[in-house]
């Protein structure tokens, strides 16, 4: 198959609330989408879903787009090949910045399952047509609205709960929820928000029975996550720290998590993810599809990942109205009793919504 011309967008939706972590705030959503149009005439998206400011990864929506028009569609467009596991060995020349090759990568795979009348989740070896899915709460203002959130959460039969936290902010908070919903499936993230001084307050989290403790420490922190692991009986979920299958090889190595979070976006496409998934499955490591405050085609890549064999606890991804008012896929993605239900159809199995599509444009690049 050859790809004959990319089309580039910049996109922006406003959210519907801010969504906080300990690294910082996001209330508009930035980000990129690729099209590829094949040589029959099938047109695959992909998103790119780093954020404008380089705090999750080093990436940022300027640096994809940069790497996306100058190197890989450059390197991609009328090259012939088989399949789209060689997208991954094509672009390995250039360095790192993952989030910028997921993006043309997964548009590639949605084009090659459209040419096989196939769903995305099957071509890419997924077992399941459905994903049990949690959410995830950011830092609230207030405790009220912290529990509102999490009351809400349970009533649209959530998995289960994932809150935020960081130093200040962290073992009270789970305390106070463990009072009021001992039996909640629940765990924690902290975005990179600790170092190994903090350990004996990371300990006191041990008491709560949460589920896990993701990413507590620096994302180049294996290590430190390895001595941490040895100190609690909570598992670890590892998050940043995973941005390539070597990664993944070198945190199993260490015993430096127990559970990793999987996003397309993090490790540079849908081949090093089921790489990963390839990898963590023999060792024994638990896995989960983790989200990106993505629109609807990052989402629906997103869920399609969480269908492989071993994504056996809850995902992160919501329903496309948990964040927006207005999708730019149709039918939106809908949560209903803590489940997506994949779509059947060819491909990522949504349609773009044209109108809204073009209204969240805001800048675009032909490619031929
Ligand atoms: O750490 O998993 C994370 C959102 C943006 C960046 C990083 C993370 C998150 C989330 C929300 O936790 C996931 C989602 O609902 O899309
Ligand atoms: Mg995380």
């Amino acid at each position: 198959m050859k790809i004959e011309k990319f089309v580039l967008r910049k996109m922006k939706m406003r959210m519907k609330h801010p969504f906080t972590t300990s690294f910082g705030t996001v209330q508009d959503k930035v980000f990129i989408i690729v099209e590829a149009y094949d040589d029959q005439g099938f047109c695959g998206y992909g998103e790119g879903d780093a954020f404008e400011i380089p705090w999750y990864t080093e990436e940022t929506v300027e640096s994809c787009w940069h790497m996306l028009r100058d190197f890989y569609i450059p390197r991609l467009l009328h090259v012939d090949f088989q399949h789209p596991s060689e997208v991954r060995e094509l672009l390995s020349v250039y360095r790192r910045n993952p989030m910028a090759k997921a993006a043309i990568e997964t548009a590639i795979w949605d084009v090659y399952a459209k040419r096989m009348n196939k769903p995305l989740y099957q071509v890419i070896g997924g077992i399941r047509n459905e994903v049990e899915v949690g959410v995830s709460i950011g830092l609230q203002p207030t405790s009220e609205q912290l529990y509102e959130k999490i009351e809400q959460a349970l009533q649209n039969g959530a998995k289960r709960i994932k809150v935020k936290i960081k130093p200040g902010n962290d073992v009270e908070l789970v305390k106070t929820i463990r009072a009021r919903y001992p039996d909640v499936p629940l765990m924690v993230d902290a975005n990179s928000a600790y170092t190994l001084e903090d350990l004996p307050l990371l300990k006191e989290l041990d008491a709560y029975n949460l589920l896990m403790i993701e990413q507590p420490l620096g994302a180049d922190d294996l290590i430190e996550h390895a001595t941490l692991q040895k100190e609690l009986k909570t598992p670890i979920c590892l998050d940043e720290s995973i941005c390539s299958l070597k990664d993944a090889k070198t945190a199993i190595a260490l015993d430096a998590g127990r559970i990793f979070n999987i996003k397309i976006a993090r490790v540079g496409g849908i081949e090093e993810a089921r790489l990963i998934h390839e990898e963590a499955s023999k060792e024994g490591i638990k896995m989960w599809g983790g989200g990106m405050l993505e629109a609807g085609i990052g989402r629906a890549h997103s869920v399609a990942i969480a269908t492989l064999t071993d994504f056996t606890l809850p995902a992160d991804t919501s329903g496309s109205r948990h964040y927006f008012e207005e999708d730019l896929i149709i039918p939106e993605v809908v949560v209903e009793k803590g489940v997506i239900h994949l779509p059947e159809k060819a491909g990522i199995g949504y349609d773009v919504n044209l109108d809204a599509y073009e209204r969240f444009t805001t800048e675009y690049l032909i490619c031929k």
